[in-house]
C-alpha cells in the first residue's frame, strides 16, 4: 500500500474515533462539569490514535464493517488516555506537556486529573458494554472485555508501570527491559489487534497468529520511543524530550546504544511482517503501520 493510502486511512481513522469519544464522553457542561472538562480535554482530538488504527487495520483484513469495530477503537484509545494521564502526574513521571498542551493535572488540578484518568478507565469498558448492540456477537463482546482488562491490569500496563517506577536510577538488562515494556506498552498494542480481530468475530486460533504479529510489533514501537525520547526535539514530540535520561530510567537506547536499537527495532518488524504472512491475510494496512512504527517520526 502506498504512503498515501495509509495516510488517507489514517486520517479517516483519526477523525471517525474524535468524533464518537464527542458521542461517548458527557459534555463539558454536565455536571461535575471540571471532571467532564478533564476527560474530555485528555482524550479528543490529540494523538497519533496509533492503537484505533490497528483496531481498524486488523478488522479490516478480516472483512469486518467498521461499525463492528468503533467501541473497541475508541476503548483502546480511552484506556491508552487514562494510562498518559496518570503517567503524567508527580507521584508518576511528573510531566507537564502532553500531546503539545499542558498535562491534564497541570490544566486542571491533581484530583481531578486522577479521576479523570480513573473516568477515563471505567469509560472504556462501559463503551465496550455496547459492542455487541453493532455486529458483534455478545460472546466476542465479553472476550474483547476480558482481552481489554487483563491488558489494563497487574499482568499489563499497570505492573509494566510499575516495573518502570522501580527501575528508575537502577541498572537493566535487555530482558528486563523488554519484561517491562511487553506489559507497560505491549499489552495495550496486543488488545488493539486482539480487539480488532474480535471484532470480526475471529476464532482462538487466528487471534494466536495475530498475537505474533503485535508482540513484536509493541516492542519496535517502544524501542523506537526510546530513540525519538533521546534523539528528537519536544516540540516535534509533543512531550518533554529526553524526559528518560532526566530521570535516569534505562532504556533500549541506554543499554543497547542507537545503531543496535535501530536494527533490533527493524528485526521485530520482520519478525511482524513474517507472522501476517504466516497467518495467510491480505493485510496491506497493517503492513503499512508495522512499517510506519519504524519509521515515525514522533
Ligand atoms: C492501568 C491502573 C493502571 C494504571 C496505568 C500510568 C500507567 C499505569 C501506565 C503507563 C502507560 C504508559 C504511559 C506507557 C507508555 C506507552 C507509550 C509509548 C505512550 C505513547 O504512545 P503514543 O506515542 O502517544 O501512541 P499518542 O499521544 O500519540 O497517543
Amino acid at each position: 500500500m502506498a504512503g498515501d493510502d495509509l495516510h488517507a486511512f489514517w486520517s479517516h481513522c483519526r477523525k471517525r474515533v474524535d468524533d464518537l469519544l464527542e458521542h461517548f464522553l458527557p459534555s463539558a457542561q454536565q455536571e461535575p462539569a471540571s471532571l467532564h472538562a478533564a476527560m474530555r480535554y485528555s482524550s479528543i482530538g490529540a494523538g497519533k490514535r496509533y492503537r484505533a488504527a490497528l483496531v481498524y487495520a486488523t478488522g479490516d483484513s478480516l472483512g469486518a464493517v467498521e461499525s463492528a469495530m468503533d467501541r473497541a477503537a475508541c476503548a483502546v484509545e480511552l484506556i491508552h488516555a487514562f494510562s498518559l494521564v496518570h503517567d503524567d502526574l508527580p507521584a508518576m513521571d511528573d510531566d507537564d506537556l502532553r500531546r503539545g498542551k499542558a498535562s491534564c493535572h497541570v490544566a486542571f488540578d491533581e484530583p481531578t486529573a486522577i479521576l479523570a484518568g480513573d473516568a477515563l478507565q471505567t469509560l472504556a469498558f462501559d463503551v465496550l458494554c455496547g459492542a455487541s448492540d453493532t455486529q458483534v456477537s455478545p460472546t466476542q463482546a465479553l472476550k474483547m472485555i476480558e482481552s481489554l482488562a487483563s491488558a489494563s491490569g497487574s499482568l499489563g500496563l499497570a505492573g509494566g508501570q510499575a516495573i518502570d517506577l522501580s527501575l528508575v536510577a537502577k541498572d537493566a538488562d535487555r530482558s528486563l527491559l523488554e519484561r517491562m515494556h511487553h506489559l507497560k506498552t505491549g499489552a495495550l498494542i496486543r488488545a488493539s489487534v486482539d480487539l480488532g480481530a474480535l471484532s470480526a468475530n475471529a476464532d482462538s486460533n487466528m487471534r494466536e497468529c495475530l498475537a505474533r504479529f503485535s508482540a513484536p510489533m509493541g516492542l519496535a514501537f517502544q524501542i523506537v520511543d526510546d530513540i525519538l525520547d533521546g534523539t528528537a526535539d519536544t516540540q516535534t514530540l509533543g512531550k518533554p524530550a529526553g524526559a528518560d535520561r532526566e530521570k535516569d530510567k534505562p532504556t533500549f537506547l541506554s543499554v543497547l546504544g542507537e545503531g543496535p536499537s535501530k536494527a533490533y527495532a527493524e528485526e521485530l518488524t520482520q519478525q511482524a511482517l513474517d507472522a501476517l504472512d504466516d497467518a495467510g491475510l491480505d493485510a496491506r494496512l497493517l503492513r503499512s503501520l508495522a512499517l510506519f512504527t519504524l519509521q515515525r517520526s514522533h
